[in-house]
């Protein structure tokens, strides 16, 4: 089974990831993972850490010459700000220095929830674990789970929709032409003129000492019908891709499709009608289409039915609330008087839904490559390329 896990705080030492269940022979290049980092720094909106980082990922463990063994691999990316927080962060008893609690907890943040759980004194102690810097962590993986997935020509692609209310149009784009347009852009949107729009509205917001959030598309082009399954609740792709999208740090939404739109329609105008056609029989195409013969008119389902993908793109979209550093802040308690006061202020970001699409396209990778992984399991990249061609007969000959 493929499995991670993440470690280390904002503005520790390091992040370290463990990648558990990844076969062997799969070629991974660092490079890939490290422009994957860096595109997750960029977005108008970002605020001082930015600066500072230059996220870079060092193989740990489990690659040899550019392949996996499939071994475990270990990942570590250096916070270069530690060095300002060696200290404030220490892990030894005699740094400890209690006047620098933080102490007035950030209404949306973990915080106060936090404190209360784990019994801390300090909010450091819970806001350094929570902090979005883990992202970091989460997209090394996801770029990762990309390159076992680009053997077969599966293409993951994320962008804004939306950002603090306003819309992009993205009438008559591919999603090629959307992705390869919002690569360009500084708030990661393929409409030049929502775009000007959105830069405008982060700018009166920092002005304003505000946050905003959005909302971003993960389209996933080339999976093979029958990814996860219907039989059991914890088997089903959607249900799996909404739990890890929503533990993205500031998430409070995933659609898959239409989404919450399907509520308003009649059945005849949400579902994705099925036709036959042998022609549609194209193996060679990249990404590719899978040889069935069956496509479909629309694609409202956003690519999953019953649990597991149809073979139409997998489209899901995620609302990012704004964040919640606010550097006018709003009203809080400091939990050491009870008395009322101003919620703290940490350096922080106006907007960061632009680099969250890059974590979002990590994290639906993941999650693909997982199931991928499920039905065409196998210890060895060649085991797996023949389990995949072998089940792609089968479903042609249906
Ligand atoms: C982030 C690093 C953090 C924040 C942001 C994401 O760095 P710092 O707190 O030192 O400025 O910029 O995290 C949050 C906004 C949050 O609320 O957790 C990063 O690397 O993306």
């Amino acid at each position: 089974m493929l499995r991670y896990f993440t470690a280390g705080e904002s503005h520790g030492p390091c992040l370290t990831m463990i990648i558990d269940g990844v076969p062997a022979g799969f070629p991974v290049q660092i490079s890939q993972i490290n422009h994957d980092l860096w595109r997750r720094q960029q977005g108008y909106g970002r605020g001082g850490r930015m600066l500072i980082e230059k996220d870079e990922a060092e193989i740990r463990s489990g690659i040899r010459w550019g392949e996996t063994m499939g071994s475990p691999i270990a990942l570590g990316i250096e916070n270069r700000d530690w060095k300002n927080w060696t200290k404030k962060m220490s892990a030894k008893p005699e740094d400890r220095d209690d006047k620098i609690a933080v102490t007035k907890p950030r209404p949306g943040h973990a915080d106060l929830n936090g404190v209360l759980k784990y019994d801390r004194a300090d909010v450091r102690d819970i806001l350094e674990r929570a902090s979005a810097r883990e992202t970091v962590a989460r997209t090394a993986v996801g770029s990762l789970a990309k390159q076992l997935l680009a053997p077969f020509g599966i293409r993951i692609m994320g962008y804004i929709r939306s950002l603090g209310g306003i819309a992009a149009n993205l009438d008559g784009l591919s999603y090629a032409e959307t992705y390869e347009r919002s690569e360009d852009s500084p708030v990661r949107t393929a409409d030049p003129v929502a775009e000007e729009k959105m830069i405008a509205l982060i700018e009166e917001c920092k002005k304003e000492g505000n946050t905003l959030g959005g909302v971003f598309e993960v389209v996933t082009l080339g999976l093979p019908p029958g990814l996860g399954s219907h039989t059991q609740w914890d088997r089903k792709l959607d249900g799996r891709l909404a739990q890890a999208l929503m533990s993205i740090q500031a998430m409070k939404g995933v659609e898959i499709g239409l989404g919450f739109e399907m509520a308003q329609r009649r059945g005849s105008q949400v579902h994705d009608e099925i036709f036959f056609d042998p022609a549609k029989m194209v193996t060679e195409k990249t990404p590719r289409i899978v040889p069935t013969g069956f496509y479909r008119g629309s694609n409202n389902s956003g690519g999953t039915e019953g649990g597991m993908t149809n073979g139409s793109p997998l489209v899901v979209r995620v609302a990012m609330k704004p964040i919640s550093t606010l550097m006018s802040p709003l009203q809080s308690v400091d939990t050491r008087t009870k008395q009322p006061t101003d919620a703290s202020v940490e350096r922080s970001d106006v907007c960061a839904a632009p680099a969250a699409a890059v974590v979002g396209e990590s994290v639906v990778a993941f999650e693909v490559a997982k199931a991928f992984l499920e039905k065409f399991g196998g210890d060895s990249l060649r085991e797996i390329k023949r389990n995949y061609e072998n089940y792609l007969e089968q479903i042609k000959n249906y």
